[in-house]
């Protein structure tokens, strides 16, 4: 198999920094080892200023929804021109936290953009650019919300309410059924068996085998 951009999605909590670390490791078994990790919002020093400003804001000031979008694509075709693109070209193995699929799941389905303004942004960002394999861990809100309640300090967008996430892991749903290059995998299990999940997947999807 050539060399190929796997991205890990989910709401908040959902496991996916875990996840990652489970799908290189399970690469590395492989005997992938070209591979580099990104993030988005970030993975480029302008992207990784962005990141702070969409997390934080900036004191004293909303952002507004469509401000908050045209950031995220600002850093993403940052990312995707200077580090993926890149790497894609050389032979590398790229695995995403995050990618286009949050824009939709977050910024139409929890902010209630017109879906018309975002694919406008993706065509120009993105053209036909998409994932080879997309992860999409699926958790209740209710669930994943406890789990990062631990942290010291919530940022902007983990202080929205349980309905705003709970319309995000919606629209996720809808755009993961009937496209074949988007796994849903039960992020409410154990984290071992989570990991389970991803290696079952993974060794199929290698393998050639249709998932
Ligand atoms: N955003 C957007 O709105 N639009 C976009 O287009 C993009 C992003 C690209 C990025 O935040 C924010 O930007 C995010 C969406 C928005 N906003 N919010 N809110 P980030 O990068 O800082 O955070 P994140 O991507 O949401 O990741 P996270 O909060 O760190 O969650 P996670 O990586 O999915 O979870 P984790 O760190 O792996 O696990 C969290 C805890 O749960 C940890 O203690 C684990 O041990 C535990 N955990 C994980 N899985 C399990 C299971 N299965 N059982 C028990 N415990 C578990």
């Amino acid at each position: 198999m050539k060399n190929q951009f796997i991205v890990i999605e989910g709401i908040e909590g959902a496991g996916k920094t875990t996840a990652h670390e489970a799908v290189i490791a399970i690469l590395h078994e492989h005997g992938i080892n070209n591979l580099i990790v990104t993030r988005e919002p970030g993975g480029t020093p302008l992207s990784e200023k962005l990141r702070i400003l969409i997390k934080h804001g900036v004191d004293g000031e909303t952002v507004t929804d469509k401000a908050e979008l045209l950031m995220l694509y600002a850093a993403r075709v940052q990312l995707l021109e200077n580090v993926i693109k890149p790497a894609l070209s050389r032979g590398d193995w790229v695995i995403g936290d995050r990618h286009d699929l949050s824009s939709l799941a977050y910024q139409v389905g929890g902010r209630g953009l017109d879906i018309k303004l975002v694919n406008t942004l993706r065509n120009m960002v993105l053209g036909d650019f998409r994932p080879d394999l997309t992860l999409y861990l699926d958790v209740k809100p209710e669930i994943s919300l406890q789990r990062i309640l631990t942290r010291s300090k919530l940022d902007r967008i983990e202080q929205e309410s349980l309905c705003f996430f709970e319309r995000v892991r919606n629209y996720y749903l809808s755009l993961v059924s009937g496209d074949s290059k988007i796994v849903i995998i039960d992020a409410q299990q154990s984290l071992y068996e989570v990991e389970l999940s991803l290696r079952k997947i993974l060794y199929n999807w290698l393998a050639g085998k249709h998932l």
